[in-house]
């Protein structure tokens, strides 16, 4: 297979969840770190939306990180997606899930009023509920999403629970977790595995911090 090159930028959660694939699958890749703030224009020639991760294989490109994960799932097997068709959609249905709650996580560390921060907050705290009643028991030995290993759902979420480990690093009030006892084993699970732990440059728990104070949003002057 031909050494796939990941287009990366430092701080994207999207682009995270395909390192954690590739370190996974140990899977020969390259990397390219380029600034979102200043696209170069083979970038732009090659990202159809101008947005990272991109995966490019020889001559192809591929783009979105749910499609470039199912391809790399595919292509360096065993595949870490359930072999039921129904159990697999229903992890694709949950990744999804994942993404929306990276998109409230944006908003929430983003946002210019404190109003509509907490209004992104309250929309990560009813995902959470949610995601509580449908985990399994931890008591009984199920840390992951679907009990005792990990899955390619599971890579959606760690890039998440990973930024808001920064957060409540930095401030216990953005402590969103520790009200779930079941999600927070899940989150600590996440974090402690070494593909996910080496997913990200070391400088980038400082370097999320410092581009959410960059943007002058309300948590920015909290952190
Ligand atoms: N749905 C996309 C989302 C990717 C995405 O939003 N990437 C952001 C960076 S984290 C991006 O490239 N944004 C373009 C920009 O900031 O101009 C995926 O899953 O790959």
């Amino acid at each position: 297979m031909t050494k796939p090159t990941l287009i990366s930028f430092k701080l994207c959660p999207y682009v995270q969840r395909s390192v954690i694939n590739l370190l996974e699958k140990k899977v020969d890749y390259e990397i390219k770190y380029i600034d979102l703030a200043n696209k170069p224009d083979w970038f732009l020639k090659i990202s159809p939306f101008g947005r990272v991760p991109v995966l490019v294989v020889g001559e192809e490109v591929l783009f979105e990180s749910a499609v470039i994960n199912e391809y790399l799932d595919e292509t360096n097997l065993p595949s870490l997606h359930p072999k039921d068709p129904l159990q697999k959609a229903k992890h694709r249905a949950w990744g999804e899930f994942a993404s929306a709650l990276l998109v409230d996580q944006y908003g929430w560390t983003m946002s210019k009023e404190e109003k509509d921060s907490e209004k992104k907050k309250e929309e990560i705290l009813s995902k959470f509920k949610i995601l509580e009643s449908i985990l399994p028991d931890p008591k009984q030995g199920k840390l992951f999403f679907a009990g005792d290993t990990m899955h390619l759902v599971d890579t959606a979420y760690a890039p998440f629970f990973m930024r808001l480990e920064f957060l409540k690093q930095k401030d216990k009030q953005f402590d969103l977790v520790s009200a779930f006892p079941k999600l927070k084993i899940w989150s600590e699970t996440l974090l402690s595995l070494p593909s996910v732990k080496n997913s990200v440059l070391p400088e980038v728990p400082e370097e999320y911090i410092a581009f959410i104070k960059a943007h002058n949003s309300w948590m920015g002057g909290k952190l």
